[in-house]
C-alpha cells in the first residue's frame, strides 16, 4: 500500500490551507491510515498554531456528535471537540459562502463562561456557577472532506469541521429557561426544515460542557474563563445555498435570521 508519511504538523498544515482555500480533500486516513484519535487531536492543536500565527484569537470551543441525531447523519457514535476563533464568528446577517465548499448549519446553544472549568467530575452545578451567560446559537459546519464524508480521526483532524457561527444579539441568564425543554425549529426559504429540543444534546446541553471539561481534562487543558462553548448541534444540519433565506427559532430566546450570499457584499 502506498503511504507517504506526513507529520502530524504537516497534516494540519494541509488542512488548513484546505480551510482557507475552501478546496475539499481526500480524507487524512487515505494516505495516513495509523492515525489515532489522540494524534488528530494534536493535528488540531497544530491547526490551532497556524490559526494563531495568522492572527485569530482564540476564542473558544466547540462540542460535536452531542445529539442522537447528528451521530447518526454522519456515521460517527461518539462527542468530538474543536476549537474556535476570532475570525469564525460572523457579525452580519449574511453568511459569506467565500472560502465554503459545502456548508450545513445547525442550532445550537452557546455558554459563555467566566470561571475556570477543570476537571473530569464536575457536576452540573459547577458549569452553572461558572457560566456568565447562555446564547442562541446557528453553527456553519463545512467538512473539508470530499462528500462530506469522515471517519471519526478525520473529523477531529479537521477541527469538527468547524467553519462558521452565529450568535444570537440577546444574552440570557442561564436560569431564564430549563434548555432541555426548549424547542428549536429552523425554516430555510421560509419551510421549516428541522425541528428538535435541547435535551437532544446529551440529555441537557449542560452535560455537554461537563463532557468537553472532562475530554480537555484527559490531555492536560481546561475551560478557561471568557470562552464561548458551542454544545452541539440540536438538531440535524441542513445544507445552504447561495440565495437561501434561514430563521431559526428558540422558543423563548428569540430567533436567529440570516441570508446566504456567494460573495460578501460590503
Ligand atoms: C461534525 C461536527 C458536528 C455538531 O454540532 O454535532 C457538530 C460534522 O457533522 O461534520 O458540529
Ligand atoms: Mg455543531
Amino acid at each position: 500500500m502506498k503511504t507517504k508519511t506526513l507529520t502530524l504538523k504537516q497534516i494540519a498544515e494541509q488542512i488548513d490551507h484546505h480551510q482557507i482555500t475552501g478546496i475539499d480533500m481526500d480524507k487524512i486516513t487515505s494516505h495516513s491510515p495509523d492515525i489515532t484519535v489522540k494524534d488528530s487531536y494534536e493535528i488540531q492543536q497544530h491547526w490551532e498554531q497556524c490559526a494563531l500565527k495568522r492572527g485569530d484569537l482564540k476564542i473558544g470551543w466547540k462540542m460535536g456528535l452531542t445529539s442522537v441525531a447528528k451521530q447518526r447523519s454522519v456515521g460517527v457514535n461518539e462527542p468530538i471537540y474543536g476549537r474556535l476563533t476570532n475570525s469564525m464568528e460572523v457579525h452580519s446577517n449574511t453568511l459569506s459562502l467565500k472560502g465554503l465548499i459545502h456548508p450545513r448549519v445547525e442550532p445550537e446553544i452557546a455558554f459563555v463562561i467566566k470561571e475556570e472549568l477543570k476537571g473530569d467530575q464536575l457536576t452540573a452545578r459547577d458549569v452553572w456557577k461558572a457560566t456568565e451567560f447562555i446564547m442562541p446559537a446557528v453553527e456553519v459546519i463545512d467538512s473539508r472532506y470530499k462528500n462530506f464524508s469522515f471517519t471519526l480521526v478525520d473529523v477531529v483532524a479537521d477541527n469538527a469541521s468547524s467553519s462558521r457561527f452565529f450568535l444570537s444579539d440577546q444574552a440570557f441568564s442561564p436560569f431564564h429557561t430549563p434548555l432541555d425543554k426548549l424547542e428549536v425549529n429552523m425554516y430555510r426559504n421560509g419551510e421549516k426544515v428541522q425541528s428538535g429540543v435541547g435535551s437532544a444534546v446529551l440529555g441537557h446541553p449542560v452535560k455537554s460542557v461537563i463532557e468537553l471539561a472532562k475530554m480537555l481534562h484527559h490531555v492536560g487543558l481546561a475551560i478557561q474563563p471568557g470562552m464561548v462553548i458551542l454544545t452541539g448541534g440540536i438538531t440535524e444540519a441542513v445544507n445552504v445555498y447561495d440565495g437561501d433565506e434561514l430563521k431559526v427559532t428558540f422558543d423563548s430566546l428569540g430567533e436567529i435570521n440570516f441570508d446566504v450570499k456567494k460573495e460578501k457584499e460590503d
